[in-house]
């Protein structure tokens, strides 16, 4: 009899105290679930144009990301991997460079030139819980260290809505080799692409920091972002 009156009382005393804390450590779970929005799938198809009437861009690198990153390396010394790019429009070092970057999320490499009036395109497909933008560098040709970069723009909103949009990028110096007159050729330092690795160090080089480019006062590439 007492045995029972224990058992009783035990299980009273779970189901008053027990019981109700289980409940709303359940509902705790499912709070927290619904506070951590799920990945949303989002497509956008991205167009390259270049604008320009002389400067053919080179192939380049387009990266989306999330706010921890950015390309904008104004008044910093340029990092090493951006000076072949900037200077010969080699973009395999900077695609490295910028996959080890924290706030990646998908890196583009636009393998070819895109010559003046024309235009080259590619796919986004991502999935995201949170806001994202899309930055890229492709160098100016007819110049020592030129090139044009857009940056960070805002392709999924903090509400998860995705953003079309058209953006002329900015043109920069990228401190790296002194300028000399657009369009002077490989004699001036600027690259030639039949001349391959002689491009490496054609060119006197300088050590100053990233600038808007003094010589590059027009557009050259628009990007189009279609959600
Ligand atoms: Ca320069
Ligand atoms: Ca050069």
């Amino acid at each position: 009899m007492r045995y029972l009156i224990y058992l009783i009382l035990f299980s009273a005393i779970f189901v008053a105290f027990f019981f109700p804390l289980s409940l709303i450590s359940f509902c705790g779970m499912a709070q927290m679930e619904s506070d951590a929005q799920p990945d949303a799938a989002f497509m956008f198809a991205v167009t390259l144009e270049n604008v320009n009437d002389s400067q053919p861009l080179s192939p380049g690198v387009f990266v989306v990301h999330n706010d921890n990153l950015s390309l904008d390396f104004m008044g910093e010394l340029a990092h090493g991997a951006l000076e072949p790019l900037a200077e010969y429009g080699s973009h395999a070092d900077f695609a490295e460079y910028v996959q080890g970057l924290d706030g990646v999320v998908e890196v583009y490499a636009i393998d070819a030139p895109v010559l003046p009036g024309e235009n080259t395109s590619f796919i986004i497909e991502v999935n995201s819980s949170k806001p994202l933008y899309l930055s890229g560098v492709q160098m100016a040709v007819g110049c020592n260290d030129g090139y044009a970069l857009l940056d960070g723009v805002e392709i999924v909103d903090m509400n998860l809505t995705a953003r079309s949009s058209v953006t002329e990028a900015l043109n920069y110096d990228a401190g790296t080799e002194e300028n000399q007159p657009l369009g002077s050729g490989f004699s001036g330092g600027q690259p030639d692409p039949s001349r391959g690795e002689e491009n490496i160090e054609n060119g006197i080089p300088t050590k100053e920091p990233v600038s808007p480019h003094p010589q590059l006062t027009e557009p050259i590439l628009t990007v189009s972002i279609v959600a």
